[in-house]
């Protein structure tokens, strides 16, 4: 089947068989805990894989080292489990030197934002063509149980016996902040909002970059309850929709107005305010992105599920080949050998 992002960006692929997503499950046992969020995050990816137009043979999974980084082994494409934090340095040089192919990072919260965050901010800002995938589970959990920048203040870990004491990182606004030009959240018992984000991290043509909240049994269990159980979930967090009003609670009586250039709670039902007065989400609107990124860590606001922000513009890659041919005619064709010897060199006799 040829989608709409098949003639858009990837018309070069031609006819491209028609896959389920059995076809990109890999023909090995998944060897994460029974109940760890990865499943999900696993499925609903092998889920949208047949849809996004792209040949099986043009598909390139990229991990680092974690228990989320084992992804690639699990997919039916090629993959490339590297070493400790490089995945997005690996998957930035893969997409620059072949442009066709699709690539995607699995990677963890420890990877991505602590030994991985400078490949992170720089392949953010670059806007390199990727999708970058982050399992946050708010806890180093391959290496058993140390905290992670994402752990929470205070949180008693391995590594932390008497509480945390840095603040964490907030994902979504270090990716707004270096420049991803697509930022979403999601969380690993929702599959479908999961499978909306993948298919529009696919469609999305730059650096994308979403976080799901990962359930760690082992290590984390419970840290997202109150914003993935049903009987929390409602108050706790605010599904954006582009073009929506920001409502939220068990009966949508709740919503978000902005007081001053603060985001505020109010309550539709007390009829002081309506629906016209609240926040309409712009997914296109870098300001209100930081403002919703922003409203996470803050205990009085709901936290923000879905497309928190996407913008086009051009990506690293399209740069990277429109200035090599735009060389190639002024200068010509280059030959290594020259290359090599530049223009000055030196003869030691
Ligand atoms: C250079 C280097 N430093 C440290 C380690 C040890 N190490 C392996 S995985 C990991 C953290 C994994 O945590 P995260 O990325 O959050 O993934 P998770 O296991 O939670 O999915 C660490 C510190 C390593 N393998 N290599
Ligand atoms: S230790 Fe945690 S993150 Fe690793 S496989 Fe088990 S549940 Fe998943």
């Amino acid at each position: 089947m040829t989608t709409q992002l098949d003639l858009l960006i990837h018309k070069e692929y031609g006819e491209i068989p028609q896959y389920t997503p059995k076809d990109f499950k890999a023909n090995i046992d998944v060897r994460w805990c029974a109940g760890c969020g990865g499943y999900s995050i696993l499925a609903q990816v092998q889920r949208i894989m047949p849809d996004i137009g792209v040949p099986k043979e043009k598909i390139v999974f990229v991990s680092g080292i974690g228990c989320s980084s084992r992804f690639p082994y699990y997919m039916d494409v090629y993959g490339f489990h590297s070493i400790h934090g490089r995945a997005l340095a690996v998957a930035s040089g893969l997409k620059v030197a072949r442009p066709d192919l699709s690539v995607w990072v699995a990677t963890g919260d420890g990877d991505c934002m602590s030994i991985g965050g400078n490949h992170m901010i720089h392949a953010s800002r670059r806007n390199v063509d990727i999708n970058v995938i982050m399992f946050n589970n708010e806890i180093y959990s391959l290496t058993k149980g140390q905290f992670s920048p994402t752990s929470r203040v205070g949180q008693k870990t391995k590594s932390s016996p008497f509480g945390v004491l840095d603040d964490p990182f907030n994902p979504s606004s270090l990716a707004l902040g270096s420049g991803s030009t697509f930022v979403a959240r999601g969380y690993d018992n929702n599959p479908s909002h999961m499978k909306h984000l993948f298919q529009r991290a696919a469609q999305h043509k730059g650096f994308s970059f979403v976080e799901i909240y990962a359930n760690c049994v082992i290590f984390n269990d419970g840290a997202f309850d109150e914003y993935t159980r049903k009987e929390t979930r409602p108050t706790s967090t605010i599904n954006l929709e582009h073009g929506k009003p920001l409502v939220f609670g068990f009966k949508n009586e709740l919503g978000i107005i902005m007081d001053g250039y603060k985001p505020k709670v109010v309550n539709l039902d007390e009829g002081k305010y309506s629906v016209n007065d609240l926040i309409v989400h712009n997914e296109q609107d870098s300001t209100l992105a930081l403002i919703l990124s922003d409203m996470s860590f803050n205990p009085e606001l709901p936290r923000p599920m879905g497309v928190i922000y996407a913008e086009s513009k051009p990506t690293y890659d399209q740069k990277v080949t429109w200035q090599i041919n735009d060389l190639i005619e002024r200068k010509g064709e280059g030959n290594l050998d020259d290359l090599m010897r530049g223009d000055e060199w030196w003869e030691i006799k």
